[in-house]
């Protein structure tokens, strides 16, 4: 039977006392996903913040690895393929945990090489956007505009310069390796997230999971704000949540019709402050056309499903 809220074991499986930042939305990500997961759980973590709140200053009552940015999915693949050959694949799940860092650019190989052997395994990218352990460096996931250390603003530069819109679509890139699961999820919409975990979990083969996760310093919000950041990022459709089944069928799992725009979701954040003097101003506009065309091609893949 699925999972509901109600239904949501109340046992944490990560002792209190972690030393992540007050309202950090990676942990937050990690813990709804553990409470699906549970105990029968080996959980491979890329170097990042989670290893820190997780390996060094928590405890997690599953065995634990704090791996190296580019190897967690090999790990993992290694730990499949020595479960099988002792019988005991079924008794266990194999989890990656890592940073956008970890995935998009420096763990991509690994990943994408057990994807392609088909290893049985849920791989769990929290999205924090950016380097966030080592102080905000842009990633392949760092959104246009966005101020970070290494993107700074000042003279011509804007922040990220990339073309608009244009960070690393992981879903849509594991996609095309044929994945037989693979889906975004928000902290915002625990429901969705966590039927997504348990739905990705059973799969036997790879599976991935792309949750954002608002971070407070990284960003620049105030530490009681996660959720809703998490929230106006659905509802903007800056971060659209949506799932795809053998690499081909799109399904759009919370269909926000747009309520709000995405200047709203731009203006509470410190990285975006810079966008709203007079001299950014066509760039807000343009990233919202740049929102908006993605919503639409969201739209006429999940109809090919639905057609
Ligand atoms: C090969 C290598 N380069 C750099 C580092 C230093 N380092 C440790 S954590 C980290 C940031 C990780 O970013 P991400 O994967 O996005 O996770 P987050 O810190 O945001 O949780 C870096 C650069 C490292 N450990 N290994
Ligand atoms: S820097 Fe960001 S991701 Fe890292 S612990 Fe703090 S809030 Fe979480």
């Amino acid at each position: 039977m699925a999972t509901t809220l109600k239904t949501l074991t109340d046992e944490e499986f990560v002792a209190p006392g972690r030393a992540g930042c007050n309202g950090c939305g990676a942990v937050i990500a990690a813990r709804m996903a553990t409470k699906v997961l549970g105990r029968n759980t080996l959980m491979a973590n890329a170097t990042g913040c989670m290893c820190v709140n997780y390996g060094y200053a928590g405890a997690p009552k599953f065995p634990f690895i704090h791996t190296l940015f580019e190897n967690a999915a090999a790990i993992i693949s290694g730990m499949d393929a020595g479960l099988r050959s002792l019988h005991k694949r079924d008794d266990v799940n194999l989890v990656v945990l890592a940073g956008d860092g970890g995935t998009t650019d420096i763990g991509l190989q690994a990943l994408s090489g057990a994807v392609e052997r088909g290893h049985r395994f849920l791989y769990i990218c929290y999205d924090n956007e950016g380097y966030m352990n080592t102080g905000v460096q842009r990633s392949g996931a760092t959104p246009y505009g966005a101020k970070t250390t290494t993107t700074p603003v000042g003279g011509d530069r804007l922040g990220e310069p990339r073309p608009l819109e244009r960070r690393k679509d992981m879903v849509r890139l594991l996609a095309a390796h044929g994945i037989p699961y693979a889906a975004t999820a928000s902290i915002a919409h625990p429901l969705d997230y966590i039927r997504k975990v348990e739905r990705a979990i059973a799969i036997d083969g790879s599976s991935y999971i792309h949750v954002l996760s608002p971070c407070s310093p990284g960003w620049g919000f105030a530490e009681n704000m996660t959720i809703k950041i998490a929230r106006l990022a659905v509802e903007t459709h800056f971060f659209p949540i949506y799932e795809v089944e053998d690499g081909r069928w799109y399904r759009l799992t919370i269909k926000a019709e747009r309520k709000k725009a995405v200047e709203e979701y731009l203006r509470l954040q410190g990285r975006f402050s810079h966008l709203f003097s007079e001299r950014y101003r066509d760039e807000i506009a343009r990233i919202q056309a740049e929102v908006d065309a993605n919503w639409a091609y969201l739209k006429q893949l999940a109809a090919l499903r639905a057609g």
